[in-house]
């Protein structure tokens, strides 16, 4: 296991990306909807309690949080999306950011999509899918809260979308997770290593 992710820091929020940290080195976004288990899955595979921060009200930050890997990596953690109770004008708001930072972040590496294994492949899922697909950019899933299903019916339900997934024109590779158990943190810690060229571990 690569001992660096337990190292990691909170760096800063930004509202949007002109207020972010500088646009070097490599950076891996976790995206997914509000509740999905973003910041706790971030929590989980750095084995810090409250790195990023977790809620049960969802939906109440639209902030870019950063986090420092190492001098030239980092993540951050992408405001949920698919929220329904908030106002237009926030979505609108919401749809901006994420576009501008998807479109012009250079040292966007990959993206993690969370989702919840309950409700997976949402509409706005389905969007980040297809904005990677065109865009080239690398994909993981993690299909988290595994623990609330019994294993065949998560093992099921992980067949089911990788088989959905199989339609798209590049190879996007799905897990099962849970942050409460702390399951599938190896599996994660694999793609990020090849991701961010951490071969030594
Ligand atoms: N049972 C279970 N609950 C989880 C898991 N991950 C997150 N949660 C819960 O789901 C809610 C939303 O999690 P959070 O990480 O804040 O989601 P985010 O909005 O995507 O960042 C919180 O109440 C978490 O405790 C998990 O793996 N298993
Ligand atoms: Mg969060």
């Amino acid at each position: 296991m690569n001992p660096i992710y337990h190292r990691v820091k909170f760096i800063e929020s930004a509202v949007q990306i002109d207020t972010a940290p500088k646009d070097q080195g490599m950076e891996i976004a976790f995206a997914g909807r509000s509740n999905a288990g973003k910041s706790s899955a971030i929590n989980a595979l750095t084995r810090q309690k409250s790195l990023a921060r977790t809620s049960k009200t969802p939906g109440r930050t639209q902030l870019l949080n950063f986090f420092q890997i190492d001098e030239n990596r980092r993540f951050v953690d992408l405001p949920g999306y698919g929220y329904a109770r908030v106002p237009l004008e926030v979505k609108a708001k919401w749809h901006r950011m994420m576009q501008r930072y998807l479109n012009q972040r250079k040292s966007l590496t990959g993206i993690v999509l969370v989702m919840d294994i309950r409700h997976p492949l949402t509409e706005f899922d389905w969007q980040m899918i297809e904005w990677c697909e065109n865009s080239d950019i690398r994909l993981h899933i993690l299909l988290t809260k595994a623990d609330k299903l019994k294993f065949g019916a998560a093992k099921n339900s992980l067949l089911s979308v990788q088989r959905e997934l199989r339609q798209l024109t590049v190879s996007v590779s799905v897990q099962l997770f849970s942050a409460m158990k702390k399951t599938g943190i190896d599996e994660i810690h694999a793609t990020l290593d090849e991701w961010l060229q951490f071969d030594a571990y």
